[in-house]
């Protein structure tokens, strides 16, 4: 009995590191609560694939908002500034997109959620490894 209970407990604890595996940022856009997920966890330069959920203020998740990923890096030496502009894709009850870093360092980010004609923007920095 013992021996499952800690069985069950590792299990538990397994599931919850893989759980945690995900990078998340919370934030607000305007009313908007925005779920950040990244599945590189620290994000890193290349790709990371990026689940956004937007829930309004009674906490309801919200499908049916355009949301925009903006991403740039200032200008450093040997470096021209770099912006870049990802439409995501509706998926169920998230937005998707693919977000390339193209190199380390800290990156400015934006969601853009517009909806009902009115948009607002959640702002965070990633440090990409
Ligand atoms: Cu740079």
């Amino acid at each position: 009995m013992k021996r499952l209970t800690i069985l069950v407990m590792a299990l538990l604890l397994l599931a919850g590191v893989v759980h945690a595996k995900d990078y998340e940022v919370s934030k607000k856009a305007g009313e908007y609560g925005v779920l950040i997920k990244m599945d590189r966890n620290p994000p890193v330069a290349g790709n990371n694939n990026v689940e956004i959920t937007v829930t309004d203020v009674s906490g309801k998740v919200v499908t049916d908002a355009k949301v925009v990923f903006n991403y740039s890096m200032a200008p450093m030496p040997g470096m021209p500034a770099a912006n870049y502009k990802t439409d995501t894709q509706p998926a169920g009850m998230v937005y998707k997109a693919k977000v390339n870093y193209s190199m380390a360092g800290p990156w400015s980010n934006e969601v853009k959620i517009t909806r009902g004609g009115k948009t607002v923007t959640a702002k965070f920095t990633i440090d990409a490894k």
